[in-house]
């Protein structure tokens, strides 16, 4: 019975996994290039970039390379020393850790040009509560935001929306498969 539930949950585990990863091409249709002027800051702000996520680059290698960098070197857009260097024209990286991504071409004058990526990425606690506070409150007349609404039993409503919908479905499934195990 245990095997069971730890095989059930390490299902859930993965499917979690697998529908949350998300590939971005760099740039969109424009790709990883200088020429099409694309705002690179502009492309990562519309994106929410998380553990497991993939960025493309797609570029013209006989033009362009992309180099992780540190902070620094992207500041500077210093190519000397780069973490990693990828050449193929349609790198792959995967994003396995939280913070600050660096990117630029190493080919001289690109980066200056702007042909450079920061990526921010976010702790993976980022499942929607199922009500939201900062949304309920949005609609409701800025004199109500910060009193608790009227007639909702309890100490704290928000706290009790914050349980992420995700870990409550495992909560529910295991608890399920536990009463289902004692009735067979
Ligand atoms: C570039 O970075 C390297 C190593 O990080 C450093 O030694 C070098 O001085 C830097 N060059 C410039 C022009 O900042
Ligand atoms: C580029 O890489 C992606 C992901 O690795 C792959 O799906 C795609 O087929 C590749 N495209 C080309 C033209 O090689
Ligand atoms: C990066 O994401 C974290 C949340 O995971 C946030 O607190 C931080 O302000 C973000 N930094 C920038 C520069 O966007
Ligand atoms: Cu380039």
């Amino acid at each position: 019975m245990a095997v069971r539930i730890l095989v059930a949950l390490a299902c859930i585990v993965v499917m979690l996994r697998l529908s949350k990863a998300a590939v971005y091409k760099v740039g969109d249709s424009a790709g990883w290039t200088t020429i099409a002027n694309v705002d690179y800051k502009l492309w990562a702000s519309t994106k929410t970039f998380h553990i497991g996520d993939t960025v493309l680059f797609q570029y013209n290698p006989q033009f362009h390379n992309v180099m992780r960098v540190t902070h620094a070197m992207y500041r500077s857009c210093n190519n000397s020393n780069p973490i990693s260097t990828f050449t193929t024209g349609n790198d792959s990286v995967t994003l396995t850790n939280h913070g600050h991504h660096f990117f630029l071409c190493g080919v001289p004058g690109h980066c200056v040009a702007g042909q450079k990526l920061e990526l921010n990425v976010t702790h993976p606690v980022s499942f929607t509560p199922l009500s939201d506070p900062p949304i309920s409150s949005s609609l409701s007349p800025p004199s109500t935001t910060t009193i608790p609404a009227a007639g909702v039993p309890g100490p704290s409503p928000n706290h009790a929306a914050s349980l992420p919908s995700a870990a409550a479905a495992v909560v529910y499934l295991l608890v399920f498969l536990v009463f289902a195990n004692f009735i067979s």
